[in-house]
């Protein structure tokens, strides 16, 4: 009888490589992950057997299990990120360097041996719709269960990446080890020369899932820049028009800000016929198209998103997407086996155990889910999702929109003049900390296109690419910044968000079509008040005025600010940022 996990690919480089990490590692077993139904069924009962999944309740979360990560272990954390390039300068001030051979040296030590009476899993996977010219194919060797049945929802594992592989030998070299999970024997590191990831030391999230942040955005950004495309940390959505027009919109906003509530947006009811359907939450893969348009792939599968705040008002479509088949971590657990957090539609069950598992009640001083706990969903559970996200040839974009969370100074919304102007914009994004990352929450720092933990090379050369891909494009997307968390001076938000964003977006989507009215500003193209419609919503003119002020001090606040960025760049800036910024003071 066969075993599950015992049959190797035949792709010779894969093999072979495979065994050099098996003779170092040491594991007491190999187990090949094919991605078929059967084996998710097998995988699911060894990690309950083992304690890291526990089954919940199957009549009202079918398919649901639910993981408590190590206390230690819940966010990403980028002072133990590195980009490992032959030279410092390669990676950049933003990135934290190590020379490759020291940190091969380093991890190989740290992994010797480390899978003793463990399972090494190893997970081909695909990233993108099968057969895309933009797809990549990655292996992750992992010791931890539970990182192989996350990466068999984020991703296309098995059978599918090794079909796409074919002999060839271009793969991402994935290894990942928790070993005792130790923060001191941390090390999420990149070799993009090597297209190879290794990372000890955590079992949670972006550090691990390696198909993700690590592939998807560091060495592919990588990848992109040497191959005329872009890696961007971004949603991508259509809206589609009672007429059956459909508009292609990627936004960069940065890790929980929002970006998977404004990929599954509902319009309000009155704009009848009006349709948002989700291509991605999270990644884009864009290139060039031969018709001049930048075309743009979701490489993922599946939903890794912030569970708190998430519910039946601020995402609909994310609540029935996490119905079903879903792995929830770090989130409380109520005891008839359902899950509870922060922001959840109903009230707190009585009974609950927080996300450590100590007894909790609405009268405990800790949150019950960690704010960074999350719910990983397959994406064909969304009732929204797009039927182009398997399209191979990806989505022609119109708009690109840059945002943030800014109590100041950023207006609601507005348009660049121009692709330089709109580089300007991404490249100078500002947002306030959140809990996706370990730091200071609250605290406003600059995250350029949201790419600042993520991009795998200098920034400096990344807005270079950015202002380079131009020449490719006959046909640009409008590029736009929103900020929906702009408070008055009560500290209240100025802006009701969630499905009203929409009011938003329609505006983007006419300004695309050539329809849509727009007033210069110093800024950029602004809406008035009459150019959205408000049928729906009774938000007054004055508030929708405060909402799109500019105003000088901020301003002059914001432009020193940049100052910073710009200055720990400086040797690489382009000379159009420069110039974008002078022309802002001018007109301001
Ligand atoms: O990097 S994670 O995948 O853990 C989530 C995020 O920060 O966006
Ligand atoms: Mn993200």
């Amino acid at each position: 009888m066969a075993t599950y996990g015992t049959t190797a690919p035949t792709n010779k480089a894969i093999v072979d490589w495979i065994e050099t990490y098996r003779l170092h590692c040491q594991p007491d077993r190999i187990f090949w992950v094919d991605g078929s139904e059967a084996e998710k069924e097998h995988l699911l009962a060894e990690a309950v057997r083992n304690g890291v999944l526990t089954t919940l309740n199957q009549d009202k979360l079918p398919g649901c299990y639910y993981h408590r990560s190590n206390p230690n272990d819940v966010a990403r954390v980028e002072q133990c990120t590195f980009i490992c390039t032959p030279t410092k300068d390669e990676a950049g001030p933003t990135n934290n360097w190590a020379p490759p051979r020291e940190m091969y040296e380093k991890l190989s030590g740290l992994l010797y041996g480390a899978m003793r009476g463990r399972t090494m899993y190893v997970v081909p996977y695909l990233m993108g719709p099968p057969g895309s010219p933009l797809s990549k194919v990655g292996i992750e060797i992992t010791d931890s269960i539970y990182v192989v049945l996350n990466m068999r929802i984020m991703s296309r594992v098995g059978r599918v990446a090794l079909d796409q592989l074919g002999h060839a030998d271009d793969f991402n070299r994935g290894v990942h080890s928790v070993l005792d999970c130790h923060p001191d024997r941390r090390f999420i590191c990149h070799f993009p020369q090597d297209d190879t990831i290794i990372s000890v030391g955590s079992g949670y999230g972006g550090n691990v899932l390696l198909g993700k942040k690590c592939l998807c955005l560091r060495i592919g950004s990588y990848l992109g820049r040497q191959q005329g495309w872009m890696a961007e940390h971004m949603l991508i959505l259509c809206v589609e028009s009672p007429e059956g027009e459909k508009t292609y919109v990627a936004a960069a906003f940065p890790s929980a800000c929002g970006k998977t509530n404004f990929a599954m947006l509902i319009p309000p009811a009155h704009f009848k016929g009006w349709k948002v359907t989700t291509i991605g939450d999270d990644i884009a893969w864009m290139k060039p198209g031969p018709d001049g348009r930048l075309y743009a792939i979701n490489p993922e599968l599946g939903y890794f998103g912030v569970a708190p705040g998430t519910n039946l008002k601020s995402n609909p479509n994310a609540m029935a997407s996490i119905a079903k088949d879903t792995i929830y971590t770090n989130v409380a657990l109520a005891p008839d086996g359902t899950v509870w957090w922060e922001g959840h539609d109903d009230p707190p069950p009585a009974g609950l155990l927080d996300w450590k598992g100590s007894p909790w009640t609405p009268d405990s001083t800790e949150k019950a889910a960690h704010p960074n706990s999350r719910f990983t969903a397959p994406m064909t559970n969304n009732p929204a999702l797009a039927p182009e996200a398997h399209d191979p040839q990806g989505v022609p974009i119109s708009a690109i929109i840059f945002g943030g969370r800014r109590a100041t100074t950023m207006p609601l919304i507005f348009q660049a003049f121009n692709w330089i102007h709109g580089v300007y914009l991404g490249a100078t994004m500002g947002s306030e900390m959140t809990a996706a990352a370990a730091g200071t929450i609250g605290q406003v720092r600059r995250d350029p296109m949201a790419m600042l933990p993520f991009c795998g090379y200098n920034m400096g050369d990344y807005f270079n690419h950015w202002i380079g891909i131009r020449r490719d494009l006959g046909d640009p997307p409008r590029i736009f910044h929103v900020n929906w968390f702009r408070k008055d001076a009560n500290d209240k938000f100025l802006w009701p968000g969630y499905g009203e964003n929409f009011r938003v977006l329609k505006w983007i989507v006419e300004r695309c079509q050539g329809r849509g009215k727009a007033h210069e500003t110093p800024i950029g193209w602004m809406p008035r008040y009459e150019e959205f419609d408000w049928t729906g919503l009774d938000y007054p003119r004055e508030k929708f005025e405060q909402s799109i002020k500019i105003d000088s001090a901020e301003w002059n606040r914001e432009l020193l600010s940049q100052t910073e960025l710009f200055l720990q760049l400086h040797d690489r800036l382009p000379k159009e940022l420069i110039f974008q910024r002078e022309l802002l003071i001018s007109r301001l």
